[in-house]
């Protein structure tokens, strides 16, 4: 019987290499708050990642929210609900109303042509998503930020040491925020980071993150328990040793992938730019309507074969509760629609054989 195949799964170090690290914590008895592995793999990362200041947390969702806290936003955010919910939830949670903008169908992205139409008083910063890793139109979105004062929050939890000509795409905007969400190509189990550009940012979201603690006995804001522990910090630190290689692995299969289904009739593929360092991480596909199938068949056959194909990111976030009745016209959002309509992302993942790729690509080649 052949084995179920899943969209992703996590890439982990050598078991025997996490023990080590597991043994000190145990001699040490420092299992969180700040302890040396936090510290470490902070400075770690930000080298490895070529940026100056990052904040490390126990999961991405927290992150968000606290980066909002940081910058003191309030009233109403652009974003997209082309997005995982948290996006939205962080907004929500922090009493703030997302207001939803269009996404491009080249890329996923917010289209950034249709941000200054929604901007009102009551704007205070625009969170786009680097969605599957794709950079942003970053100089257009900070032209507009800058000409209505507004701050600019990249999620940016699927872009991993994604590149633009060289240089990281975390450096854009007043914050970026990742994800090391087990089913991210960099996990620490789950995990989070803010990115920001100053030493007095990074003390303050350090504070929020800790209760708002600054010494024992001050407290600078109403901060939570959003702390990375060491066992997470102890597996970011083997990971970065790990996760070129991870992202070489995906990029073989996203090559078989991208060679195989590129000039399959009704089967549309994002496209890349020869500037951009990728990360790899999603392989998505768009089923349109001159597929033989539609998307959603496709889904369930791959499904019925053990394949476990997912539609990141369908439902659309405004068609959940706490957010569908803020959608004045659905034709306002009409590439989202259509893009969560049409989305399946494939499994990819470095432990994924490349027998079990073509066996993906069969069952589409059936159909064409
Ligand atoms: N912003 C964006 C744009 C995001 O995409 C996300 C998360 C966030 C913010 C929030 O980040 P975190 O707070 O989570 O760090 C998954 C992830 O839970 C979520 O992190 C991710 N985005 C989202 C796109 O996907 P599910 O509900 O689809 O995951 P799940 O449990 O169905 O996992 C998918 C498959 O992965 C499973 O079928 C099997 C495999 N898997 C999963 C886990 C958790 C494993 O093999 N092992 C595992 O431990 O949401």
């Amino acid at each position: 019987m052949k084995k179920n195949i899943y969209v992703t799964q996590p890439s982990l170090p050598d078991l025997e290499d996490f023990i080590v690290y597991l043994r000190q914590i145990w001699e040490s008895k420092m299992l969180t708050n700040n302890g040396p592995f936090h510290q470490q793999f902070e400075k770690e990362l930000a080298d490895f990642l070529g940026v100056k200041h990052i904040s490390v947390f126990t999961n991405t969702t927290l992150a968000l929210m606290i980066s909002l806290r940081a910058l003191e936003i309030k009233g109403e955010v652009i974003t997209t609900p082309y997005t995982f919910v948290a996006t939205s939830h962080a907004l929500h949670w922090n009493n703030i109303k997302p207001v939803f903008c269009d996404i491009k169908y080249a890329d996923g992205n917010i289209d950034e042509s249709k941000i200054e139409a929604l901007i009102t008083p009551e704007t205070s910063a625009i969170m786009p998503v680097l969605t599957y890793g794709h950079p942003c139109d970053f100089k257009k979105i900070s032209e507009i930020a800058k000409a209505h004062g507004l701050k600019v929050i990249y999620d940016a939890a699927h872009a991993f040491n994604v590149k633009e000509d060289g240089a990281s795409v975390l450096n854009f905007g007043d914050l970026a925020i990742l994800s090391f969400h087990a089913t991210k190509i960099f996990n620490t189990f789950e995990g989070g980071a803010i990115i920001c550009h100053d030493q007095k940012t990074k003390e303050r979201i350090d504070y929020l993150k800790n209760f708002g603690f600054k010494d024992e006995v001050t407290v600078v804001g109403p901060g939570i328990n959003a702390k990375m522990n060491e066992f997470q910090a102890a597996l970011g630190l083997l990971q970065l040793k790990k996760v070129n290689s991870y992202i070489e692995k995906n990029k073989a299969i996203h090559d078989i992938y991208e060679n195989a289904l590129k000039n399959i009739k009704g089967i549309g593929l994002f496209a890349k730019k020869q500037s951009i360092d990728y990360n790899y991480s999603y392989y998505p596909i768009l089923v349109k309507d001159d597929f033989p199938l539609t998307r959603d068949q496709l889904y369930d056959k791959l499904k019925k074969n053990g394949i476990y194909a997912r539609r990141y990111f369908y439902p659309l976030v405004t068609e959940f509760k706490p957010y569908n009745s803020m959608v004045k016209a659905k034709s306002d959002l009409e590439i989202a629609y259509k893009v969560a309509d049409q989305i399946l992302c494939l499994p990819i993942y470095p432990g994924l054989a490349s027998d079990e790729v073509d066996r993906i690509i069969n069952l589409i080649y059936e159909e064409k």
